[in-house]
């Protein structure tokens, strides 16, 4: 099979080979995106390797996030996202744009006076009323993001349960960012983060700092994201 010509092409330790050859496959879209792999035993003769050195090697891949292990069921190529930055969407926009069941766990929901540190980068007065939103994103059963919201009151309205699209929400009220101003950044998880989005602690992360503005130029929204760097590629179209 074409993936034990690659296998035989590598050099080095049988592990290594077979690491670098699933990789380049994987990342080859030879093994497409949520793909099984052939159960344990035919994949390894298959590969004409055995089922420990299989097994090694499978587990660092799904280590790395290239596939994942669900009990009973065997191995998966993970989903990755590719995200244009060039549109502004929100995250339910995006899993349903996709095809994705989009699913939020609300871990805080509160209403308070602008904190300091977000009145002075939004330029929102002091005492503000301001909802806070702090909610894990995930498509499906898979969680993607960990994402603080800071949004006035008077862009949710106080009865909002802060359930369903913020967006979607914002939408039918003083209406979701017409422009935003976002920077992204490589960081390690802290324990507290990696808890969250169940990685490693130290594991790449991206941390995703987004400002919005409204209409008239008024900031509304000021939010702090942590994303999985090994389920999230942010894509940009660049003219020269
Ligand atoms: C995205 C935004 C976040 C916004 C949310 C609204 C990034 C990095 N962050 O996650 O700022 O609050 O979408 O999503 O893109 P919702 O409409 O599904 O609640």
């Amino acid at each position: 099979t074409e993936l034990r010509q690659r296998l035989n092409r590598q050099r080095g330790p049988l592990g290594l080979r077979l690491i670098n050859a699933l990789t380049s496959a994987i990342e080859d879209d030879m093994i497409a995106a949520g793909e099984a792999l052939p159960p344990e035993r035919e994949f390894a003769e298959e590969l004409g390797v055995s089922r420990s050195t299989l097994r090694q090697c499978l587990e660092q891949l799904a280590e790395d996030g290239l596939i994942e292990t669900r009990r009973g069921a065997g191995h998966f190529v993970a989903r990755r996202i590719l995200k244009p930055v060039t549109r502004l969407t929100g995250f339910t926009d995006d899993m349903v744009s996709r095809g994705i069941q989009p699913v939020s766990k609300i871990l805080e929901k509160t209403i308070m006076p602008v904190p300091p540190d977000t009145a002075f980068r939004t330029a929102l007065p002091l005492g503000t009323p301001v909802f806070v939103l702090v909610r894990l994103r995930l498509a499906g059963d898979e969680i993607l993001a960990y994402e603080r919201s800071i949004v006035p009151v008077t862009s949710v309205g106080e009865d909002y349960d802060g359930t369903g699209s913020l967006y979607g929400r914002m939408d039918k009220h003083g209406g979701r960012p017409k422009r935003i101003l976002q920077s992204m950044r490589a960081v390690e998880a802290g324990p507290e983060i990696a808890e969250h989005l169940k990685v490693k602690p130290s594991t790449a992360v991206l941390m995703i700092r987004r400002i919005g503005y409204g209409a008239h130029g008024v900031a509304v929204e000021d939010a702090i994201s942590w994303y999985r760097g090994d389920r999230y590629d942010y894509v940009a179209e660049i003219n020269g």
